[in-house]
């Protein structure tokens, strides 16, 4: 397996050893990853292993001809249908593997096809699946603040985005940012702010301004496993661009930066989607960490990783 991070949020991309998810569309694989392996998750990522925030690539044989790889994003409570973040790590991890070199290649998602573009050793730009607004200015409210209005939009995951966010994006600040945006993804699920089809907010983006020259904005973005990402977040730059785009607040290829809460940044930009939403293209760098081999024995009462409630009771750890 081989970690990087993309500014400063990590990626462990598994290279074998992981669950038999059989053959098909990466979305079904990646059902079967979410309902039959949540051991898997939790044991690679979860602590003693790994580490707070970091998101895993499992890849898997290509879905469609000319791709480098099949690849299935998951946290350590959650499978992921795409992850910014994460392709920008797995093109740099590729790339450091010699897999593939400079210039345009295609992942397979659970999202569908995402376009990896290799600039330099670090440098990727991800052309993402075309991403949409479904509810503007939606009025939820948040039980010990009151009435918020926020944004639904798909980026590859479920946002719901606010802007301006009430609390100071700010790294002082983030827990209590992680607090607040765990209460607004709860009342926007309980109160019906999701997606077309009933899917569920996974993620929450609260918006606020950047001071520094050139920069668009900063933003905090809350992650399915209550934790926030390092990073600016690739989807939830790719639901802001569709939010920015429905706003005619930002023109086809015109370019903005966005940092995140701990000043990691991104480029953004967008051309139109066929179904009226935006296909984003957001630019980052990764940096390669480790290359390790994760050991798990009978002996290790922690093998399963450390369960929130019952720590290394968990059976099903994967096995040498
Ligand atoms: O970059 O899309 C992303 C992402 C999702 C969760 C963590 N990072």
């Amino acid at each position: 397996m081989i970690d990087s991070h993309t500014g400063g949020e990590p990626t462990r991309v598994i290279l074998d050893g992981g669950p038999d998810l059989g053959t098909g569309p990466m979305a079904e694989r990646a059902r079967r990853l979410a309902d039959e392996h949540p051991d898997f998750c939790r044991a690679v990522l979860g602590e003693p292993r790994g580490q707070v925030a970091m998101v895993g690539a499992l890849l898997q044989p290509a879905e469609r001809e000319g791709t480098v790889t099949g690849v299935i994003f998951f946290d350590v409570d959650a499978v992921l249908g795409m992850c910014g973040h994460g392709s920008i790590g797995l093109g740099v991890t590729l790339a450091h593997m010699g897999r593939i070199g400079l210039g345009e290649h295609q992942i397979d998602t659970p999202a569908g096809a995402v376009r990896l573009a290799l600039k330099d050793a670090q440098t990727v730009t991800v052309t993402n699946i075309e991403s949409r607004r479904v509810h503007a200015a939606r009025e939820i409210d948040v039980p010990d603040f009151g009435a918020l209005r926020g944004d639904v939009a798909y980026g590859g995951n479920w946002f719901f985005l606010v802007d301006p966010s009430p609390l100071p994006v700010e790294a002082g600040n983030i827990p209590a940012l992680t607090d607040f945006s765990i209460r607004v993804r709860e009342a926007a699920n309980a109160q019906g702010a999701v997606g077309e089809k009933g899917e569920l907010i996974d993620h929450v983006v609260l918006l606020g301004g950047g001071d520094a020259p050139g920069v668009h904005g900063r933003n905090f973005v809350l992650t399915p496993d209550n934790t926030y990402d390092r990073s600016p977040c690739g989807t939830g730059c790719s639901a802001r661009l569709a939010c920015l785009a429905a706003d005619q607040r930002l023109a086809p290829g015109d370019e903005i930066v966005q940092e995140s809460v701990i000043g990691s940044r991104y480029r953004l930009s967008y051309q139109p989607g066929t179904s009226g939403g935006v296909i984003p293209r957001i630019t980052g760098q990764a940096h390669v960490m480790a290359e390790s081999r994760l050991i798990f024995t009978d002996a290790d009462p922690f093998r399963a990783g450390i369960a929130p409630s019952s720590p290394g009771t968990s059976p099903q750890a994967p096995h040498g």
